[in-house]
């Protein structure tokens, strides 16, 4: 029996880095993964990410696990057939919620499924990644809080659904921080189980990884949410995702030129008051390669990755969520990528760029 654990969240608050950190662990557990990464457009930094750290990846490409349901179950499928892994991670994407009645009940209760590895599953439960920041931001202080009430919305019902709320990032807390916000949740979620993490640092990893493998997910209630207010939630979040092939004159340190696109767009949305969700830059050169991240425009860029040597040639993958329109978000990013080009006489090649707002979301099915 294969199982299924979905790691949801809001955009940033660290799915990913727990996917790869849990991935890893099992690995050392001697037991096989599958991972499964899910985005509104192509071109993702996750999936690169993922896939260079050597784990078979799929990817839903052009909005969500609910929308795209028969490719969420095709790839799902494809991965169980090819290696026939002990767990499958699936992430969705960070602006998506209501994955219950969405996901779970139509995967659990569909019977379309004859001849697929689908039926044979069993399903860990319903995790939810959650950054502290954006606790104390959007819920308890709102200081700082530059999303309109729509995201907040989003944000809330996220938890609202969650049999597990991972507190992640607890080595940036003090140990006050840690309780004060954990008796928060615990209150306003009325007992949901929440569990300290650091998917960075690796804590309380031990713990959630025997959990997801040895619980079932049981808490089914779909979700009271309303589709307006949730779909102007995703309308309000630019979305871009960008490539290119970039050439210098000379090897240099390339994290230091992303450290500059970085916050020269901090700056630029800062000055707009728009809030970065989540904006994310990988870069690689033959086997050399680098991630790093901004999860707002009050925080610093975060590496998870730099390169080892000094390199004249990478590719480029930038992506942008920012509570921001898709043309200011695209016209941001194209000049500030242009003037950092500029100061390190760069060229660019083959540069494309996507940038939208996630349309209203229309599940294919949906179960009471
Ligand atoms: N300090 C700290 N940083 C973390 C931790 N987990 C994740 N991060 C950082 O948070 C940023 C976002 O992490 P991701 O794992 O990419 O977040 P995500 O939820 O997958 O984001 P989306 O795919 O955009 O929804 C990165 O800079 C990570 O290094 C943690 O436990 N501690
Ligand atoms: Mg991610």
């Amino acid at each position: 029996m294969i199982k299924l654990a979905i790691m949801g969240g809001f955009l940033g608050a660290g799915k990913t880095t727990l996917i790869l950190n849990l991935a890893k662990r099992y690995r050392e557990l001697g037991l096989k993964v599958g991972i499964v990464t899910n985005d509104q457009g192509s071109d993702l930094v996750d999936t690169e990410f993922l896939k260079s750290e050597g784990f078979s990846v799929m990817e839903v490409e052009g909005g969500c696990f609910c929308c795209n349901f028969d490719v969420f179950t095709e790839k799902v499928d494809e991965l169980a057939k090819v290696n026939f892994p002990d767990i499958i991670l699936a992430e969705p994407v960070g602006s998506c919620t209501d994955l219950i009645a969405t996901i779970f009940k139509p995967l659990i209760n569909n019977d379309v499924f004859l001849e697929s590895y689908v039926k044979t599953f069993s399903y860990s439960p319903l995790s939810i990644v959650v950054d502290p920041k954006r606790v104390k931001r959007v819920m308890m202080e709102e200081e700082n809080n530059l999303f309109p009430n729509e995201i907040n919305y989003l944000f809330d019902k996220q938890l609202q659904e969650a049999s597990l709320i991972l507190l992640n990032k607890i080595d940036l807390l003090s140990e006050d921080d840690r309780q004060n916000i954990i008796s928060y949740l615990k209150k306003k979620y009325c007992g949901t189980e929440v569990i300290p993490i650091s998917a960075k640092e690796k804590t309380g990893l031990d713990y959630l990884a025997n959990l997801l493998i040895d619980e079932d997910m049981v808490k089914l209630n779909t979700l009271d949410i309303d589709y307006t207010v949730y779909g102007a939630a995703e309308a309000y979040l630019g979305w871009l995702n960008a490539a290119c092939y970039v050439k210098l004159e000379k090897a240099i340190d390339v994290s230091q030129m992303m450290i500059d696109i970085i916050e020269n767009c901090q700056k630029q949305f800062k000055l707009a008051k728009s809030e970065i969700a989540h904006l994310k830059l990988y870069a690689i050169a033959q086997e050399d390669y680098l991630k790093v991240s901004l999860v707002s425009v009050d925080e610093y860029p975060d590496f998870n990755k730099k390169m080892e040597k000094d390199q004249s040639e990478f590719n480029l993958i930038i992506n942008a969520r920012v509570n921001a329109a898709p043309a200011y978000l695209e016209k941001t990013i194209k000049d500030v990528v242009s003037e950092v080009k500029e100061a390190y006489h760069a060229t660019l090649q083959d540069f494309k760029v996507e940038c939208f707002a996630p349309s209203q979301p229309n599940p294919k099915y949906r179960m009471k």
